[in-house]
């Protein structure tokens, strides 16, 4: 049974702008569709989202990508059975030649390649995440939620980009979500108290009225207490710096501190956090260029904290494999489009996994209804998933899609809860 048609089609994500769909449909008549995402804070060596420039659209159309869907990879697709899912991306590297997919765009090449593999599922009739279980026993993952935005999703408001929780108590995927929802409601109720209540961020976290970065954690150990938990055992945090965003040759710029940090400087804040608040996982700490200080602070707090690449490790198994040799980092970030094809983004979780390191799968601040991500994580048996805010409903859409999968008959066998956390006492 092989592909009959590939259509490509412009839509448009939660920041309104355009963006990449790919529909692939099989001869039997089932079909899959893909989505490409976008990051706001991107690593440099990410696959190249193409857009068109100009001055339409600010700039952002996908029209290039399109075109180069329907011209050159169509054509190529045609006959081709959906089920060969290595084969097909190895195909689409090939058509674009360049290091980081730069001539047909990551973005068409990931939506083409998620496409391709919902309608391999479709065609096996099965749901996705058992599609790719085969049949390996899998766990639903821990989620990762933000409460705050701030950085590049906040018009820089805030230095840290994401003050996230962890419901490091739950026994369940639906359980973590309760708790969730308690801590960001009563957050809510926080800031409307203050008088500081400015909406939601880009990702549906609340909007970072804050002096300081400190005053942000402050209120989420608050809004964790006044939701009825502990923090640090029922609900921990969780950062993502993104320090990429505001420094580069190891030197870092806070903002809102009004302070000029050097790398060690910015390693013994952090460290200075995790001593005083009850944080279990670092994102992005240093800046992508500063491995130096990844490794530093990866060597003074891994033992008890998750350190995470992001924008360092671009969801790459060669950069994971160097990291690891490095000793930089404990855990990875897995988002496709960083990779731009499937293959790649599970060569990726794979190398981490034998270099022992923690895997999230993650979304991007740019999202749709799309919940293919949720189906990655659960499918591959990644230990965590970190999908933005418990708001909007491009988020929630991906939240309510993982209590479907644990709550329907024949569903993954259990939860990875806490343990799925690097350098935490009985995690990864
Ligand atoms: C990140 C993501 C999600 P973006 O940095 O981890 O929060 O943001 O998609 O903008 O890169
Ligand atoms: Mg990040």
């Amino acid at each position: 049974m092989t592909i009959q048609h590939v259509h490509a089609r412009r839509i448009w994500d939660s920041r309104g702008r355009p963006t990449v769909e790919v529909e692939v449909v099989n001869q039997d008549g089932t079909s899959g569709i893909g989505i490409a995402p976008a990051g706001a804070s991107r690593g440099t060596r990410e696959a190249v989202e193409l857009r068109d420039g100009g001055t339409r659209l600010g700039g952002l159309d996908v029209q290039q990508a399109l075109r180069g869907i329907e011209r050159e990879i169509a054509p190529q697709l045609l006959g081709r059975a959906a089920a060969d899912q290595a084969g097909i991306d190895a195909l689409l590297l090939a058509l674009d030649g360049t290091p980081h997919k730069a001539r047909l765009g990551g973005n068409a090449t990931i939506a083409t390649s998620l496409a391709v593999l919902h309608a391999a599922a479709a065609q096996a009739r099965q749901p996705l995440w058992q599609y790719l279980a085969q049949g390996r026993p899998v766990r639903l993952p821990l989620p990762q939620v933000q409460i705050f935005g701030g950085g590049a999703h906040a018009g820089r408001r805030v230095d840290v980009q994401d003050f996230m929780v962890i419901a490091t108590g739950a026994t369940s995927f639906g359980e973590a979500m309760e708790m969730t929802a308690e801590v960001y409601r009563a957050a809510g109720e926080l800031m409307a108290q203050r008088g500081s209540l400015a909406g939601v961020a880009d990702e549906g976290g609340w909007w970072p009225s804050f002096s300081r970065n400190e005053e942000a954690l402050d209120a989420l150990v608050a809004a964790i207490e006044k939701a009825g938990y502990t923090p640090g055992t029922d609900v921990a945090i969780a950062l993502d710096i993104a320090a990429s965003e505001f420094g580069s040759g190891r030197r870092y710029r806070l903002a809102l501190e009004n302070q000029d940090l050097d790398s060690n400087a910015l390693c013994e804040r952090l460290v200075r956090w995790v001593e005083r608040y009850p944080i279990v996982s670092i994102e992005d700490p240093l800046a992508e260029d500063d491995e130096p200080g990844l490794v530093a602070l990866t060597r003074a707090v891994g033992d008890r904290v998750q350190v995470v690449g992001d924008d360092y490790l671009v969801t790459s198994a060669d950069r994971v494999r160097r990291a690891a040799g490095l000793g930089a980092c404990n855990c990875v970030l897995i988002k496709p489009n960083q990779a731009g094809t499937v293959t790649e983004t599970l060569a990726a979780l794979q190398a981490a996994r034998e270099r022992g390191y923690a895997t999230i799968v993650s979304a991007r601040s740019g999202e749709t209804e799309d919940v293919a991500i949720v189906h990655l994580a659960t499918g591959w048996n990644a230990g965590q998933l970190k999908v933005g805010s418990f708001a909007r409903s491009e988020r929630m859409a991906k939240w309510n899609e993982g209590i479907r999968i644990e709550s329907r008959a024949g569903a993954p066998a259990g939860f990875w809860g806490r343990q799925s956390l690097a350098g935490s006492p009985g995690g990864a």
